[in-house]
């Protein structure tokens, strides 16, 4: 078959496979074959960039990336929607709809949680996407858009089309986004509208096709009787439509959806802030009119976000590793949305100013669909005689220093490199997964040994064996705990050096950055070494953080740790190999024993480390593989022990030859 040809068929299949998986949700062929094909796909249309199109769904993975968002005009106004917020309100509705088309009915839908999008198609193509903005000028975001698994990129109609609907986050993308975000020491997405918002608007549609956003689409710019053959009209085309749509007759009709909603609101992959009811007859839209911003045939349901009273018991501060101050809420246990919480964030001063807190106060917590409970007002009438205003502290919590606010922003900080809250949670950041990775290295262990005096700076960690015999004496520790945990703190020298760039807890460089800088500067001397402008050269890194960067190596204490640090035997390269994670060993803790005849142990280990293995040099029960050479000997012994899988020599090359 000719190379057109099988691109042809190629595109047909994912385009097919796509749709029956992110539209209809029901897949056809696994992820596995849907990700062959398109790899396949995308090295013919490399290899043959003649054959490139728009329309192929190897667009969906992104590629361009935009300096900034061009303006676009609607074809017609894209309207917001006026809120009610009780079942009361509906009746009033309904009646001022029957008064003037007495036999109107109506569609109700879910209010999906997410940003508008306009979807323009020409010749069955898609050609143009943008969001609302004020109504009659938006952004156009077309090749992000393209990027949604549930976006057709063809649809089957001839003329000029025009389709509205909603991005949404699903919750489990936020979930994952913002786990990722909180290892990267990024900030977190408070819910999911925002993480949609602040995904389509990134400026490279790559990242936007990792981000998972999805679609609903509700609103049909064409010649259909009613709001319903609309949506059946929008299923036919292709588009993702959501499930729940309900004919209803009356203001009754109405409100049994809008109770069975509310019933169903949690358990929904997608967060809805309410309902939507529409005049289904389109004919009745021109007679009811508009008013400049939004339709008077269409109105949203607006449910109360979760939101609880309870007693402002005090307000504490913590003490973050970079040395930020944040004034937390600490009140009597309430229950929300799903889980029962008794601290809330007040951000900032200028939050405790605004929201005006005072000693013994009742207010009012909310999380709808928000991440972090927040303090969202105080109930007023129910505030102590005299109560006294709580206001930011001036100085550390901890130890008493003076705080420092930088001019134009918001936060305070504790600027005392020996504050212990700071060094403490420094060096809980250093051991934590993202960063160094040390296990059972966690808050309370560093508190322990940090209060005995074993504990002052990370160096202090890899001089921890020194104390081997007094530490086993420490309460809650014994023999087993410190062998395991130096252990550990040995094995995580093999960390590649991102790992202890982002451990360092640099001001604004979190576990990407880090990455990013040692993939151009792949060992510390060449970091050290770096200037501002060599760091500037890097895409994604701007000024704040080329300067934090060089400010903190040519900061002497940071310099005499780093040197330390390079003594005690910490991995100082990062691997400009390219890493090929589809072989037996990859992703495989593996330890290496005994003389091998074939290669050195170092070069064994190089060949593990490009295989995507984790090299590391004692066995455990969390050990996969134990490669063993010749007169292998306690390792060996242990591992039989652990039930550890055993690779000899000869098996271990034939594997590599795989
Ligand atoms: N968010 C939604 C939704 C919906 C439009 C039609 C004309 C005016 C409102 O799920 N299901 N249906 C409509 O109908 N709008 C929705 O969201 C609106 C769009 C603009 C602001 C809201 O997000």
């Amino acid at each position: 078959m000719d190379v057109l040809t099988r691109i042809e068929e190629l595109r047909e299949k994912l385009n097919k496979a796509g749709y029956e998986y992110y539209v209809l949700d029901k897949p056809t062929i696994s992820d596995y074959e849907y990700d062959m094909l398109m790899q396949e796909l995308i090295k013919l249309e490399e290899e043959n960039p003649e054959y490139k199109s728009e329309t192929s769904p190897t667009v969906k993975i992104g590629g361009e990336v935009l300096d900034k968002f061009s303006k676009v005009t609607h074809s017609s106004q894209m309207m917001s929607l006026g809120d009610i917020f009780s079942l009361e309100e509906v009746d009033d509705f309904v009646n001022r709809i029957k008064k003037v088309c007495v036999d109107a009915t109506f569609v109700c839908e879910l209010k999906i949680d997410g940003l508008s999008v306009s979807l323009r198609y020409e010749d069955g193509k898609l050609v143009l996407a943008a969001t609302r903005g004020n109504g009659r000028i938006g952004e156009n975001i077309t090749s992000n858009v393209k990027t949604i698994k549930s976006v057709p990129l063809v649809i089957d109609a001839k003329e000029a089309l025009e389709v509205r609907g909603e991005i949404f986050m699903p919750k489990a993308s936020l979930v994952k986004l913002n786990l990722a975000r909180e290892a990267n020491g990024e900030e977190l997405f408070q819910n999911c509208r925002n993480a949609a918002a602040g995904s389509i608007r990134q400026l490279d549609s790559k990242v936007v096709a990792k981000r998972n956003l999805d679609t609903f689409i509700y609103y049909y710019l064409g010649d259909v009787p009613t709001q319903f053959a609309a949506l059946t009209k929008l299923k036919e085309l292709g588009f993702k439509v959501n499930p729940y749509a309900k004919l209803c007759k009356d203001a009754q009709e109405i409100k049994n959806y809008i109770n069975e909603v509310a019933e169903i609101r949690e358990s929904l992959p997608y967060d809805i802030d309410g309902v939507v009811i529409k005049v289904n007859e389109i004919k009745y839209h021109e007679i009811i009119g508009n008013t400049v911003k939004v339709p008077k045939w269409a109105i949203a349901y607006k449910f109360k976000p979760e939101e609880v009273e309870t007693k402002l018991l005090e307000v504490t501060y913590q003490v973050g590793r970079s040395g930020v101050i944040t004034p937390v809420a600490n009140f009597s246990p309430v229950f929300v949305q799903g889980s029962t919480i008794t601290k809330a964030t007040l951000h900032n001063e200028d939050y405790l100013i605004e929201k005006d807190i005072c000693e013994g106060d009742t207010i009012v917590i909310h999380k709808a669909g928000d991440v972090i409970p927040e303090v969202v007002k105080v109930v007023l009438d129910k505030r102590l005689e005299n109560a006294k205003p709580i206001r930011m502290i001036d100085k550390c919590p901890c130890c008493n220093s003076q705080l420092v606010r930088y001019p134009g922003e918001a936060d305070y900080y504790c600027i005392n490199p020996n504050c212990k809250e700071r060094i403490i949670n420094s060096l809980i950041h250093f051991a934590s997964k993202a960063a160094y990775n040390i296990e059972n290295l966690g808050e309370q262990l560093v508190k322990l040994l940090y209060n005995e005096g074993y504990l002052k700076n990370i160096v202090d960690i890899f001089k921890l064996k020194e104390h081997k015999d007094e530490l086993i004496n420490l309460p809650k520790l014994g023999t087993k705990s410190v062998d395991n945990l130096l252990a550990n703190i040995e094995n995580s020298k093999n960390n590649t050096l991102d790992h202890l760039i982002f451990g360092l807890g640099i001001p604004n460089v979190g576990a990407k950055v880090a990455k990013i800088i040692c993939e151009k500067f792949n060992n510390i001397d060449q970091i050290l070494n770096a200037k501002y402008e060599d760091i500037l050269t890097i895409n994604d890194i701007g000024e704040i953080i080329a300067r934090d960067f060089v400010a903190f190596f040519n900061d002497e204490y940071n310099k005499k740790t780093i040197a330390e640090l390079k003594e005690l035997g910490l991995r100082m390269d990062y691997p400009t190999i390219e890493i090929n994670y589809n072989s037996y060993f990859s992703g495989k803790k593996i330890v290496l024993t005994g003389t091998l005849a074939h290669m050195t142990r170092d070069e064994a280990t190089a060949k593990l480390n490009q295989l995507g293995a984790n090299v590391i040099s004692s066995v455990s029960k969390k050990t996969d593989l134990l490669i063993c050479g010749e007169d292998a000997g306690s390792k060996l012994t242990k591992a039989k022990e652990l039930n550890v899988k055993i690779l000899f020599e000869d098996e271990f090359i034939d594997l590599l030859k795989e």
